[in-house]
């Protein structure tokens, strides 16, 4: 393993603190970074990660607000690369909560000593690409600066939080906070009248599990969200036994589909079977746990088209059934956007919710959210009188996480400015002019850990190429950058989760450009892609 080294200042610096060399700088250690951390280390590397955060765990160490928890199965999300690990760790429910996946995130940088090599509280302000050396300058809030060859963003994608800059914010009385901000120590919402806007898959766990507490709830909802019943329990002895035998099995077949979940659709189209036999397999999926009910079901309800609109109706029905007053029910019926076109939510009773008699639903759609008083928060049509207001209001996404951090690369040009109009990378990985920066939150969707696992690795195997070759630069060239944005911007159109106004696109945030933010393709293509980038010695790259 390669040792971190000291260096006083190169002229012209600054402060006469010395700075930290590493060979690589990785900036967050929620799964992708530690797992980056684990494998630079494994090449040699000496590594450095940054962390923001009290604690490593990224997405699982933020977002503590009640309820929190996978909607993919959880032995389906842990990380891969140690059979020991598999074997020791036990997860305890088939869709795990934010306490055990943030233990299982310590457990392990424990097992693996990967604390020694993580600063926390250390928020990175900037990093620049300094010519003359080929390295990165990463200065940190507090003052510390480090410099390294290679520079990682393992910032997540969905780690920006978004809340709407409504009048009045600072006038109100009580407390609030955005989800993704959820005090360590908790939030008192017992007795208390509790307003929270937006129910994506945040709002709709949050909501679901707050509302066994609260005196009061108002949700404000902008867009009702088509919902399905997660399912959840614990996993017995037997089915531990079963997981921890078959993970190959497990993996591969992850490994086979499109966004590496576990589960393959039927080959067959809604359309081509009796509407008896398409709803029988509805009701079946219905079910069963977790994404099977559209991961499993027939390809063409997560397509455009006439399968998906048949089982959004079916969806509207369930809704419907559980809802008991019409009106409320028609309000959380989703009529605006396709099935599939924004996340799916899993639930745990999510609709119920409104059935009860201190629960109120509110459509800001029709009456917008007019500003925060005091006293709580005005529509166009109504004041409401809160002690609390939670904002599960999501995330600017991708490219938000990156626009906090002032990067420069080739004569000090800004990513936040090449960003303006939407990633402008390689395959997501890599931008042209930012010379070993591989921007790797930029790269993945789908179930996070399987798609995070083989992108760090082909980045460690790509920077260990750089390293044997002795080029002390690899950045995409313009050529492949430009023919890879036209690609997600052709072939991105088409696909469904481009055609909702969601975070995908960028839509959910005010002016932000509308382009797909990752990658259209399936993780099996964009493997194999990388693969033959690789195999045909970093085609595309510019190595220096
Ligand atoms: P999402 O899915 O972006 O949901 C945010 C919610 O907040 C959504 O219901 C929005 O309504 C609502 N929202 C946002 N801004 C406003 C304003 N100004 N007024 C009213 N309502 C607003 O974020 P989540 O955190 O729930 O989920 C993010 C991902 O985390 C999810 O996809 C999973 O992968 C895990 P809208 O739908 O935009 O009308």
């Amino acid at each position: 393993m390669g040792t971190p080294q000291q260096q006083t200042p190169a002229a012209g610096i600054g402060t006469s603190e010395e700075i930290e060399q590493f060979d690589a700088i990785v900036i967050g250690a929620g799964i992708t970074g530690l797992y980056a951390l684990y494998r630079l280390r494994e090449h040699g590397l000496s590594v450095r990660i940054f962390e923001e955060g009290g604690g490593v765990g990224g997405t699982w160490y933020w977002n503590r607000y009640p309820g929190c928890r996978f909607d993919s199965e959880s032995y389906t999300y842990g990380y891969s690369f140690s059979e020991e690990l598999l074997q020791e760790w036990d997860w305890k429910e088939y869709y795990s909560g934010q306490p055990e996946n943030e233990r299982y995130l310590n457990y392990v940088a424990d097992k693996f000593d990967l604390r020694p090599h993580i600063r926390l509280n250390s928020r990175v302000v900037s990093a620049v690409f300094d010519e003359d050396d080929d390295r990165w300058l990463v200065q940190l809030e507090d003052g510390h600066r480090a410099r390294g060859r290679f520079l990682i963003t393992s910032v997540g994608i969905l780690s920006a939080g978004y809340t709407p800059d409504f009048e009045g914010i600072d006038s109100f009385k009580g407390p609030w906070c955005h989800t993704s901000r959820w005090p360590k120590e908790g939030m008192d919402l017992a007795g208390k009248r509790v307003g929270v806007i937006g129910t994506g898959a945040t709002g709709v766990q949050l909501i679901t599990e707050i509302a066994k507490e609260v005196a009061h709830l108002t949700v404000f909802q902008r867009t009702a969200n088509f919902c399905a019943p997660l399912r959840n329990g614990p996993i017995d002895d037997e089915a531990q036994r079963e997981i921890k035998a078959t993970y190959p099995e497990i993996f591969a077949k992850c490994m086979a589909t499109a966004g590496s979940f576990m589960h393959q659709f039927d080959p067959r189209s809604a359309m081509e079977v009796s509407p008896e036999e398409r709803l029988e397999q509805y009701e079946r999926l219905w079910a069963e746990p977790g994404f099977k009910k559209w991961l499993s079901n027939f390809y063409d309800v997560m397509m455009p088209g006439e399968a998906n609109e048949d089982y959004a109706e079916f969806f509207r029905n369930k809704i419907r059934e559980r809802v008991h007053d019409p009106v409320v029910a028609e309000m959380l019926v989703p009529k605006d956007h396709m099935f599939g076109s924004k996340r799916l939510p899993c639930e745990s009773g999510y609709y119920e919710v409104y059935n009860q008699d201190n629960v109120l639903l509110v459509d800001v759609r029709q009456a917008p959210i007019e500003r925060i008083t005091p006293a709580g928060l005005k529509t166009s049509d109504a004041e409401y009188e809160l002690d609390v207001i939670i904002f599960a209001t999501g995330f600017d996404a991708v490219t938000g996480s990156l626009n906090r951090l002032d990067i420069r690369g080739i004569g000090g040009q800004s990513l936040k400015d090449k960003f303006a109009g939407g990633p402008r990378t390689y395959m997501g990985i890599s931008s042209a002019g930012f010379p070993n920066l591989f921007t790797i939150n930029a790269a993945s969707v789908g179930n996070f850990v399987r798609a995070a696992e083989p992108l760090v690795d082909w980045v460690s195997e790509a920077i260990s190429y750089v390293r044997e070759n002795e080029f002390t630069r690899i950045a995409a060239t313009l050529q492949a950058e430009d023919d890879w944005v036209n690609h997600v911007n052709e072939a991105g159109a088409k696909i469904l989760r481009s055609q909702a106004d969601s975070w995908f696109v960028g839509a959910n945030i005010p002016g932000k450009a509308r382009v797909l933010l990752t990658a259209p393709d399936s993780a099996p293509v964009m493997r194999a892609k990388r693969a033959e980038v690789a195999a045909n010695g970093y085609e595309g790259f510019l190595l220096e």
